[in-house]
């Protein structure tokens, strides 16, 4: 196991390295198309080139290493993760994957083996979609499923996608040339931390995920009248604010209360020209609806359509709920899975099938390829914060496995397209 060891403290340097690459400090931020952002993809670059991949960043700015394969008419493995990150992140949501498929392939190079299919690893540059509250850009380009209209998309100061897209040197004209073609694909086989207690509480260091929740992201309105703080009377007041306070709880009450497991948050809520001693006139907040089941995620969302509704009649707003981005439960490939579960079961492990309530890249990828994901357990299942830690001997589990997957891929997909 010590050989492990090695390559388990390598990874760990390289994540305290990018994790030193941040718009804020203290504090990890990589959002899209920020300086951070390509400092990190430049540093994940020149690792990949190191490890004698054939490296390239395509238009919408994913880091991309190809290990070829010398069988002709090889199919490709990709092994992804991301490098962008939620605002104040931790430092192994995304980087792990990345960092970890480079580990799997140097250890390949190393020893001289030649795999019979293409590997390619990516760093995908968008998966949080902080900056524009969209998600898998990277990935989506990588699919070829890219949706042309997210290019107008605008950040807070007003920036769109497209104009940030030009200024780190890409041309949306060339998304789609960046995809991998649908009949190339052979899988795909992301690491990634649970980002849950599940592994924490059962004491295993890794797991395959089964399913990956499906989510709908919108955006609420609330418009009211502003006013005067000190003049208008308290029954005369169309208070935006105090409807969406009364949303927010009224939204955590639906979710509490539903079965299927279902996960509802507004994590950002804007007031529209804040000022202490102004009625608000106008709310704008972000909700996050997630489910495993399809059928309970889009009644949740029909639940929450109808509590804005209720709410703005009643308190005289006017409301408006857009949806941003939807993305329906994903089941992980089968066979991938089972693969994956022999390895950890040969590592010595019980092992337990998870359910993601996360969403990862894979999700987009679904639709061209097989997935398999392997989640990592990290501490108390902590994540989206600077206590986010994985530690060193479930590294070292998850290296064991990974290689033993790759080299049971390389026996099964032996033979060309
Ligand atoms: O929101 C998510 O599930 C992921 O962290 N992007
Ligand atoms: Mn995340
Ligand atoms: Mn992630």
């Amino acid at each position: 196991m010590n050989v492990y060891l090695q390559r388990a403290e390598n990874i760990v340097s390289r994540i305290h390295e990018l994790a030193a690459v941040s718009e804020t400090s203290p504090g990890i931020t990589r959002r899209y198309g920020t300086a951070a952002a390509l400092e990190a993809g430049s540093k994940v670059m020149g690792w990949m080139r190191a490890a004698g991949l054939q490296t390239r960043v395509d238009a919408i700015g994913n880091i991309r290493g190809l290990l070829s394969s010398p069988v002709a008419g090889a199919g490709t493995l990709v092994i992804a993760s991301h490098i962008d990150t939620v605002v104040n992140a931790g430092r192994w949501d995304g980087p792990l994957g990345v960092l970890m498929g480079l580990d799997l392939l140097e250890n390949v190079v190393c020893s001289g083996r030649k795999l019979p299919f293409h590997v390619e690893l990516i760093a995908f540059c968008d998966e949080e979609g902080v900056r524009f509250h969209t998600t898998y850009l990277g990935s989506k380009v990588v699919a070829g499923s890219f949706e042309k209209e997210v290019l107008d998309r605008k950040d807070e100061e007003g920036v769109s996608l497209g104009e940030a897209m030009h200024k780190i040197g890409g041309d949306p004209a060339d998304l789609e040339r960046d995809a991998i073609p649908p009949d190339q694909w052979l899988g795909y086989f992301e690491i990634h931390i649970e980002q849950g207690p599940v592994l924490y509480e059962s004491k295993i260091p890794v797991g395959p995920v089964k399913a990956i929740a499906g989510q709908v992201r919108a955006e609420v309105i609330f418009k009211g009248m502003a006013g005067h703080a000190g003049t208008v009377p308290m029954d005369m007041r169309n208070d935006a604010l105090c409807g969406a306070a009364e949303f927010v709880l009224a939204l955590e009450g639906l979710a509490r209360a539903s079965e299927g497991g279902l996960v509802a948050t507004v994590g950002k809520l804007q007031i529209t020209n804040a000022a202490s001693n102004v009625i608000p006139g106008e709310v704008v907040c972000s909700v996050d609806i997630r489910s495993a089941d399809e059928e309970v995620l889009s009644r949740g969302l029909t639940r929450c359509r109808g509590l804005v509704a209720e709410i703005g009649a009643r308190r005289g707003l006017t409301v408006l709920l857009n949806v941003v981005q939807t993305s329906p439960p994903v089941i992980c490939d089968a066979r991938m899975n089972e693969l994956l579960g022999r390895a950890i079961g040969a590592a010595g492990y019980e092992v337990l099938e998870l359910v993601s309530g996360a969403g990862h890249d894979a999700v987009p990828i679904s639709a061209v390829a097989p997935v398999c994901m392997m989640f990592v357990r990290c501490h108390k299942g902590i994540s989206h914060h600077p206590l986010e830690h994985v530690e060193m001997e479930d590294l070292r589990a998850a290296i064991a496995v990974a290689d033993d997957l790759l080299h049971q891929l390389s026996e099964i997909w032996k033979y060309p397209l």
